[in-house]
């Protein structure tokens, strides 16, 4: 991979904030209880790889990606950490999974009948997902999961290593319907002999609310990226979180506009006065999206606004005076006293926290830091 980039956009991730998001979980949760770390979407658009192996020095003990691709390009990367497949695979590429040590989620019966035709003479470990109210993936019967028990155990080549569901509303104030998911949870595990299993249930918001409910691991994602599950947790969080997510640019090209000048297509934006104007080389192609029209950004410790439509590769921002070429513009991330969060872009744009470091397309590059150093720099559009 090239090391370096040529346009002057780049996220920061702060490794450091990660492994301190994992510590202050562990310690939260306790020594009983094991982490899988969720590094899915490319680690919710930090860069899977480098949070994976974060993840792990901090004291996470599995790795959880959605897609069988993302666990080889781990593999490929080096890591040997278990990895569970939390997502469908299909039953005629569970050689695939083998040969790269990978633990499939396997959700019915056929999948099992079906794998068992294809499998050569190895074992394939996976863990089972019941379905208590997601109506995503999972197995919802009981008799189906029974079924699962005795297929797997009556072959030579499967390996049940967990069971666990997903809940729909843990980061929900009322509990009402956590409550009936935990419930069907409790009645599916009582079916089966779960003691020696990798037993989970937990996603970010219900390891920080129910310490109580855990089971033996928890499936840690947006908090370990120093996120809030919801808005509406922000205020009771037991510990504080770490964002480790920054978006930077320069100015690249600074002009005085005078009054009734146009900005950027459709000629939307008129100037009312003499205006300066900066262009930051940053567009909705990078996932900066055409929504965040009018949205602010940091200029020397202060918001100013975008002004004009924002373009592929490009947009404006009104300067309170004229900047050199060069100066630093924060899009998302902290300039001294002043902050613009992630969650300050979700609610301009009416989606969630998630949402947003994953739609940093990876044509922006991403630099690691650790220990207030750059340690990494990964540009995918020139690898070789
Ligand atoms: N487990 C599963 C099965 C998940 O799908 C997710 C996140 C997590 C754990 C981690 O949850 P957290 O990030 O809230 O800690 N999945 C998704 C999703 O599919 N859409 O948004 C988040």
């Amino acid at each position: 991979m090239q090391s370096g980039f040529y346009r002057d956009t780049w996220v920061e991730v702060n490794l450091d904030a990660i492994k301190q998001n994992v510590v202050s979980m562990k310690r939260h949760i306790g020594d009983e209880i094991d982490i899988i770390a969720v590094v899915k979407a490319n680690g919710y658009g930090h860069g899977a790889e480098q949070v994976a192996k974060a993840a792990i020095d901090a004291g996470a003990t599995m790795l959880a990606v959605a897609f069988l691709d993302e666990a080889i390009s781990l593999r490929n990367a080096e890591i040997n950490a278990p990895i569970l497949v939390m997502g469908a695979t299909r039953p005629s590429d569970v050689n695939v999974a083998i040969q790269y040590n990978v633990t499939l989620t396997v959700f019915s019966i056929d999948w099992l009948k079906d794998a068992e035709r294809y499998i050569t003479n190895e074992e394939l470990h996976f863990h089972i997902k019941l379905d208590t109210g997601m109506g995503r993936l999972g197995v919802r019967d009981e008799a189906e999961l029974k079924s699962m028990f005795v297929h797997a155990n009556q072959s030579p080549h499967f390996v049940i290593d967990g069971i666990f569901t997903h809940f729909a509303t843990a980061d929900e104030t009322d509990s009402g319907y956590f409550d009936e998911q935990y419930g069907k949870f409790e009645t599916l595990l009582a079916s089966v002999p779960h003691q020696k299993l990798v037993v989970h249930c937990a996603n970010s918001a219900t390891a920080l609310k129910y310490q109580r409910k855990l089971y033996n691991a928890i499936r840690l994602g947006i908090s370990m990226y120093g996120l809030t599950p919801s808005i509406e947790m922000k205020k009771k969080l037991p510990y504080e979180l770490q964002e480790a997510f920054s978006l930077q640019s320069k100015l690249v090209h600074v002009k005085k506009i005078t009054k009734g000048e146009k900005v950027s297509y459709g000629a939307t934006y008129e100037a009312k006065d003499d205006e300066w104007i900066g262009t930051i080389p940053i567009g909705y192609a990078d996932g900066w999206a055409r929504h965040l029209k009018d949205f602010e950004v940091l200029v020397e410790n202060k918001r100013v606004p975008l002004v004009g439509r924002i373009c592929m590769d490009q947009c404006m921002v009104k300067l309170p005076h004229h900047l050199p070429i060069g100066t630093q513009v924060t899009l998302i991330g902290q300039q001294h006293d002043q902050i613009i969060s992630i969650d300050d872009v979700a609610n301009y744009l009416d989606t969630i926290n998630y949402e947003v470091p994953c739609m940093i397309t990876s044509r922006v590059p991403r630099i690691f830091l650790e220990n207030m150093s750059i340690i990494e720099k990964v540009n995918p559009i020139l690898k070789r």
